[in-house]
């Protein structure tokens, strides 16, 4: 993987492209510009919709300006990975064979210099998350798929539009931070006792760089409120925020 490698997730890109849509996603533009002037890798951390399902033969056309941007920094020599989140786990080809470089069903690892870093979306891991992986398991079942894939599309992303929270506030009190925070730097320390230097997390909406033993566990912000993304400069990975432009 080339350097720097960058590291961002939770952009819930919406299905309603207002002008407030429009202007934030002008920001993550501004972001892939970036990119593309550095070179490197870009990770995309889960979430990267708000809503997504591929049908065998049918894409969501609101992303086209999305998908055109990301064919751009990929056309400049940047490899762009995907691991999915939550929001966005229905792809299929266009998504995997098209879109993006590599894409992770789920949490993977990297190691580039030396540096081993294991990479979660983030969810299901909280001990009281028992009722959302019961959850999971059925929405991510074959069966599943296969039932909501025979669904109108207009029905399919009528009700994806009615679950998303369509670009509301994922922000939540200090105090519950907090006690997420806490419980997942326990599952980051397994990692980091096994032997990884970093654990990088998306999902909850926070922005953190705890100092854990020998490694550190980055939860990367949001692209709603926090505008922040992790930088691998090939010693140390930092969070950052986007500049305001
Ligand atoms: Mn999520």
């Amino acid at each position: 993987m080339d350097l720097p490698i960058y590291f961002i997730s939770d952009i819930h890109l919406s299905l309603n492209l207002t002008d407030r849509e429009k202007q934030r996603q002008k920001k993550l533009f501004d972001f892939f510009n970036e990119i593309k002037n550095t070179g490197g890798t870009l990770v995309i951390n889960g979430d990267l919709f708000d809503f997504y399902f591929e049908y065998k033969n049918v894409i969501p056309k609101v992303f086209f300006k999305f998908y055109h941007e990301l064919m751009k920094v990929r056309e400049s020599g940047i490899e762009v990975h995907y691991v999915l989140g939550n929001h966005d786990f229905w792809v299929k080809d266009f998504i995997t064979e098209q879109l993006f470089d590599k894409t992770y069903f789920s949490d993977t690892s990297f190691e580039v210099n030396n540096t081993k870093i294991y990479v979660t979306h983030g969810d299901g891991y909280l001990s009281w998350d028992r009722g959302y992986r019961a959850l999971r398991k059925i929405i991510r079942s074959k069966l599943f798929i296969n039932l909501y894939g025979m669904l109108h599309p207009r029905i399919g992303y009528a009700i994806g539009n009615f679950v998303s929270k369509k670009g509301g506030n994922y922000l939540h009190s200090a105090e519950r931070n907090k006690k997420i925070s806490d419980e997942m730097s326990i599952h980051a320390k397994k990692k980091i006792d096994q032997g990884f230097d970093y654990f990088i997390s998306g999902h909850y909406h926070q922005a953190e760089d705890r100092k854990l033993n020998d490694g550190n566990m980055i939860i990367l912000g949001d692209w709603l409120s926090f505008f922040t993304y992790a930088k691998y400069d090939g010693s140390e990975i930092k969070l950052h925020k986007w500049k305001e432009i």
